[in-house]
């Protein structure tokens, strides 16, 4: 595909370092994507996401089609311009969050139809309409429709949500056409069970994708499942193409899933905790609700270069949290979105060293201890 490419620079053992290449900008990886659900990384500017070392965010096919809709995007310009953001954006397809936040499922060979969890109005997506919706958000890389089931589910479960995912990954393919410059990435289905994913692999090869996405994990399996599947599932994608591990994770989850061959990821944990008074440092979670911290000058972490580490103290924090100021969303979203990235940052120079093992064996000494 022209104007889309990906290039790996170094590898160690199963992790890799690379660059996609969009006419968006560049993409480095391992990557970490900011969510971005509906249209902002919620408490940040745009600006501010870019400074903490995002290449790309990841928006939302659902929420955006609800509000404010596609056309009406489209119609402003485009997705990038709306929200004031010009570099690659990833959309995810929609099925996982129509099953996660809409009422009054129903899913069917053609598609799912759906209340609206903000009005309750009717709605239908299904691989057709979804990449219609990405295509008119201008979406630089667009995610096949797919049905994530949650665990633990039977195998007869597993099996039809991965074969039907297939089926509208096809689908997906054929409706997307040939879009130079943009992307379109298949997901791969299948639980925990090993024939399921090399069944849904094999699918996906078969059809051809630009990218291949991990799906159907950190649905309630844990970390120890998890990895299990990451210790087979990579290997079965292309070697050439990126892998992306949907919705995933906290920092020891991403750890784990670069050293075993994923090169992008995406989760709401750091901002999401950001509002809620959850920092993630490179000592351990900080809980800064906790009164403990209502006389402390030290910063959250001394040796981070974020703007809520360089001007704040933990006092501070604790005290905008406690009266409810949204400074308090806006510098601890920052500092853990900074944190992230310079895990990203850090894994990536590391791979280029052939050093990831030593990199990471020094991640998990600074974490011992627990919360601090
Ligand atoms: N499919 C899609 N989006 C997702 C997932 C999936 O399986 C997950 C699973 N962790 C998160 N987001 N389309
Ligand atoms: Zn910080």
């Amino acid at each position: 595909m022209s104007g889309f490419s990906f290039t790996l620079n170094a590898t160690d053992n199963r992790a890799r370092a690379g660059v996609i290449s969009t006419p968006r900008g560049e993409i480095r990886t391992p990557a970490f994507m900011p969510v971005g659900t509906a249209a902002t990384v919620k408490a940040m500017l745009p600006e501010s996401v870019r400074e903490t070392g995002a290449d790309i965010l990841l928006g939302n096919t659902y929420h955006l089609m609800l509000r404010p809709g596609a056309e009406r995007i489209a119609r402003l310009g485009g997705l990038h311009k709306f929200m004031n953001w010009d570099r690659p954006i990833l959309t995810d397809s929609g099925g996982f969050q129509v099953m996660s936040l809409a009422d009054l499922r129903k899913l069917t060979e053609d598609g799912v139809t759906f209340a609206s969890h903000v009005d309750g109005s009717r709605h239908f997506l299904s691989p057709e309409t979804s990449m219609e919706i990405q295509r008119l958000l201008g979406s630089d890389i667009v995610m096949a429709f797919d049905e994530c089931p949650a665990l633990p589910a039977t195998e007869e479960r597993q099996a039809e949500a991965m074969r039907l995912s297939m089926r509208w990954a096809q689908r997906s393919r054929d409706a997307f056409g040939d879009r130079p410059g943009h992307a379109l990435f298949g997901i791969m289905q299948g639980g925990v069970l090993r024939h399921l994913r090399e069944e849904s692999a094999e699918a996906l090869r078969a059809i051809g994708f630009d990218g291949y996405a991990i799906g159907g994990l950190a649905v309630g399996e844990g970390q120890e499942a998890m990895f299990d599947v990451l210790d087979y599932a990579p290997e079965m994608l292309p070697p050439d193409k990126p892998r992306y591990l949907m919705g995933v994770g906290k920092p020891d989850d991403i750890v784990g899933a670069v050293q075993r061959g994923i090169d992008m990821m995406d989760c709401v944990l750091p901002s999401r905790s950001g509002r809620t008074g959850q920092a993630w440092t490179r000592r351990g979670q900080v809980n800064i609700k906790n009164a403990r911290h209502a006389d402390d000058p030290r910063p959250l972490d001394e040796d981070c270069t974020c703007p809520a580490c360089r001007g704040y103290s933990r006092a501070y924090l604790h005290h905008v949290f406690r009266a409810g100021e949204m400074i308090s969303g806006m510098l601890l979203t920052w500092h853990n979105l900074h944190y992230y990235q310079q895990i990203m940052d850090g894994m990536r120079s590391a791979i280029g060293r052939g050093a990831l093992d030593e990199w990471v064996a020094g991640f998990h000494e600074m974490r011992r201890g627990g919360d601090i």
